[in-house]
């Protein structure tokens, strides 16, 4: 199977997004399509049931050598052996993540203005989300979308891999990857798609195939 990396289709598992899914069987769907990439996100559960559901989910990913990130708490991420944690603006500061997280960890973190993608940048994170991109309702967010003008405009500022997230659909892929990103967070796409299998291979097939790792 190929190598995890920093790019490509992310897939958002959140049990209020995924109405009707088991988010196991869906990671394991997912990563069959060629999906490498996945967070889990609970902002409802106890830190108990949130810890039990996302260590069953991290078990899938680790067998399936797929990358497996936590949302919002450095502490859970590192209490199921999480790849690592993505963060919100409200979250842990960068400097403070990093310190909890240690420096083999992923640390990502949602940025809506340049000057977030700048200073994430020079912060240490790993990767930049970026959005909304288009307006949607998975998420109650008072950003403005920032479209894809608002895309290109930052991918000049940081050298880190960006994911372009918020109402991101097929039809908009082709352009949406023209912008220079380096992928997608998604949820509503394909969580709300009559064929989910079809759709995560749809949008697996807009990215280059991760190269395979080196013989020997
Ligand atoms: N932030 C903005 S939209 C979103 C997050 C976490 C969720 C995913 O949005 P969509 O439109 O369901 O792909
Ligand atoms: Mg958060």
């Amino acid at each position: 199977m190929s190598q995890p990396s920093l790019s490509g289709v992310y897939l958002l598992l959140d049990e209020q997004w995924a109405p009707g899914h088991d988010l196991r069987s869906v990671l394991e769907l997912a990563a069959g399509c060629g999906i490498r990439l996945f967070q889990y996100r609970n902002k409802t559960g106890s830190p108990r049931d949130v810890f039990a559901k996302a260590r069953e989910l991290r078990d899938v990913a680790a067998r399936l050598s797929a990358l497996f990130i936590v949302n919002d708490r450095c502490d859970l991420a590192l209490a199921v052996e999480a790849d690592g944690v993505h963060l919100g603006q409200e979250d842990l500061p960068l400097d403070l993540a990093r310190r909890v997280m240690g420096c083999h960890k992923i640390i990502g973190i949602s940025t809506h203005r340049p000057e977030e993608v700048t200073q994430a940048t020079r912060g240490g994170a790993d990767y930049i989300g970026y959005g909304p991109l288009f307006p949607t309702t998975t998420k109650e967010t008072h950003a403005a979308s920032v479209g894809l003008a608002g895309l290109r405009e930052i991918r000049s500022l940081t050298p880190l891999p960006v994911f372009a997230i918020g109402g991101i659909t097929l039809d908009a892929l082709e352009e949406i990857v023209g912008s220079g990103v380096n992928g997608v967070a998604v949820a509503s796409a394909v969580f709300n798609a009559s064929d989910i299998e079809q759709t995560m291979r749809d949008f697996v097939s807009h990215f280059p195939a991760p190269s395979s790792p080196l013989p020997g």
